[in-house]
């Protein structure tokens, strides 16, 4: 069946599930785009194309919560190759300004164009004649090109759900004209930040080539490209209600209890990843307690770090690290029952996350490099009383929006621990002013804003190259 719009993305919105009795099943899986993106399925009708997350090759579409899916197998190798080598070991670290060394080799740049062509054909053979086509992250750069000589009649756009680096770094990268080519395929290129864009642009000129102005680029056959931003957000709506419902409001007691009602309690939620500044922050509230100005009477720090990307090496070293590091301080500053650190390797519930959102105090969010960052914007939409604090990374896209936020550098050890102080002793007045502008901005600018404006963008740039300029390649 064709479809008027495909959703393309590296992973499928849920992961496989044996039971007792050996029979498999489908659940939702957690994560940054699934949040954003289901929303906008729903209201579409639309089909989503993605890796089911194993190599079995014969997986048939199937629906999940009345969600179309379409399964593409990865071999064992391109797991290794495209997945954890040339996207998570070469790509993802550059464009976190270099936050670990990015490895370039050639065999994963092979797998790399190997999988995006298998989306690309797959996601031609799905989408109906003029069909919308949404290709999503990092994962996917060579999808739009490689779409557009397969389907011109379709409607592309691309969103990059990460920073784009400036060119100063983007240029080490082997194939980087590849790349820029590859994105240059769709219609609308989405970015975070407007920074990013402008980054994207300045590399086309110079690297391909092309006139720009502004945020557009033309190209030679006379297409126009528009390179801009769409900060990405949350259904603040949903989180709120959950956070009001009885359950949830049940749970954060329950949690406060359960850590023995400390005065204050700090949390931080993140995918285990070296970008996330886990290890830092962790640091920072330790040194906190050794030097006096809190206790851990004062103060419990939660710590979950949702297990991810377990197979890469630096993901490995990172837990071993934090590991070794949470017991150090635990052994050095708690006392019997009362822990300094409350770490939790493992992930949760939405439910479970919004207990946790209103429990605590103050959430510190504190990346090295973070395109938005979810957390912060969720934890936000949970304060219904408008209260608790906010510590949030000047590097995390998300602090842009979120001014009102005690804004740190999470490079300078002093600085962020003067932060985390200053938010553990805020007066209330000074924590509702903040907290107040914080929601009002989440509130009017929701993940349904974000794609509507991303769709509505896409549609009229269709409408402006097709009564400027006559049809190419038709
Ligand atoms: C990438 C970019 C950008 C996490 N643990 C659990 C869970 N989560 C959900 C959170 C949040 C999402 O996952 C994480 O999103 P973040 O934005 O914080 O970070 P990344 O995963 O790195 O996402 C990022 C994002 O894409 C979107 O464009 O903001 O910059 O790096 O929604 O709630 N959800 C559940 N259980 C968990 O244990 N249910």
């Amino acid at each position: 069946m064709a479809h008027d719009l495909v959703i393309v993305a590296n992973r499928l919105p849920v992961d496989r599930v044996t039971d007792r009795d050996g029979k498999t099943t489908w659940r939702a899986s957690p994560g940054g785009l699934v949040s954003a993106i289901e929303p906008v399925m729903r209201a579409h009708d639309g089909v989503w194309v993605g890796w089911s997350g194993g190599s079995e090759q014969r997986l048939k579409p199937f629906k999940v919560n009345g969600l179309q899916l379409v399964p593409l197998a990865l071999s064992a190798e391109e797991v290794e190759e495209h997945y954890e080598g040339f996207s998570n070991g070469t790509l993802w670290p550059l464009y976190h300004d270099l936050v670990a060394k990015p490895e370039f080799h050639r065999e994963w740049w092979d797998s790399y164009v190997k999988v995006n062509r298998r989306f690309a054909e797959k996601t031609a053979e799905l989408a109906a004649k003029g069909a919308t086509v949404w290709v999503h992250d990092y994962q996917l750069q060579l999808v739009p090109q490689m779409l557009r000589e397969l389907r011109p009649d379709l409607r592309i756009g691309f969103y990059l759900h990460i920073p784009f680096p400036p060119a100063e770094l983007f240029q080490q990268l082997p194939w980087r004209r590849q790349i820029l080519e590859g994105l240059l395929g769709a219609d609308l290129v989405g970015f975070q930040l407007p920074g990013a864009a402008q980054n994207f642009i300045r590399l086309v000129r110079q690297r391909v080539g092309h006139k720009t102005h502004r945020d557009l680029v033309y190209l030679p056959d006379g297409r126009t490209v528009r390179a801009a931003a769409f900060p990405i957000s949350i259904d603040a709506a949903g989180f709120e209600e959950l956070a009001r419902s009885e359950a949830v409001t049940e749970r954060a007691a329950a949690i406060r209890d359960a850590l023995g009602n400390p005065s204050k309690i700090f949390l931080g939620i993140d995918r285990l990843d070296y970008t996330k500044g886990i290890y830092a922050r962790l640091r920072a509230f330790g040194e906190l307690i050794s030097d006096g100005d809190l206790t851990v009477d004062d103060a419990v720090f939660v710590q979950v770090a949702v297990p991810s990307r377990e197979r890469v090496e630096h993901y490995r070293n990172l837990r071993d690290d934090i590991d070794r590091l949470v017991g150090r301080l635990n052994g050095d500053l708690g006392r019997i029952g009362t822990p300094a650190i409350s770490y939790l390797h493992t992930s949760y519930p939405r439910e479970e996350m919004a207990a946790l959102y209103r429990a605590a105090d103050i959430m510190v969010v504190t990346p090295y490099r973070d395109g938005m960052n979810l957390v912060a914007k969720e934890y936000v939409a949970c304060r219904i009383e408008e209260d608790g604090a906010l510590v949030l990374s000047e590097f995390a896209g998300a602090a842009d929006e979120l001014r009102q936020a005690w804004l740190v550098n999470p490079y300078d050890m002093n600085g962020m621990k003067a932060a985390l102080l200053e938010a553990h002793q805020a007066e209330p007045k000074e924590l509702t002013r903040r907290m107040k502008a914080m929601r009002k901005q989440i509130a009017q600018h929701d993940v349904k804003a974000w794609a509507d404006s991303f769709m509505t963008e896409l549609a009229e740039d269709g409408q402006h190259s097709k009564s400027v300029l006559p049809a190419t390649r038709s």
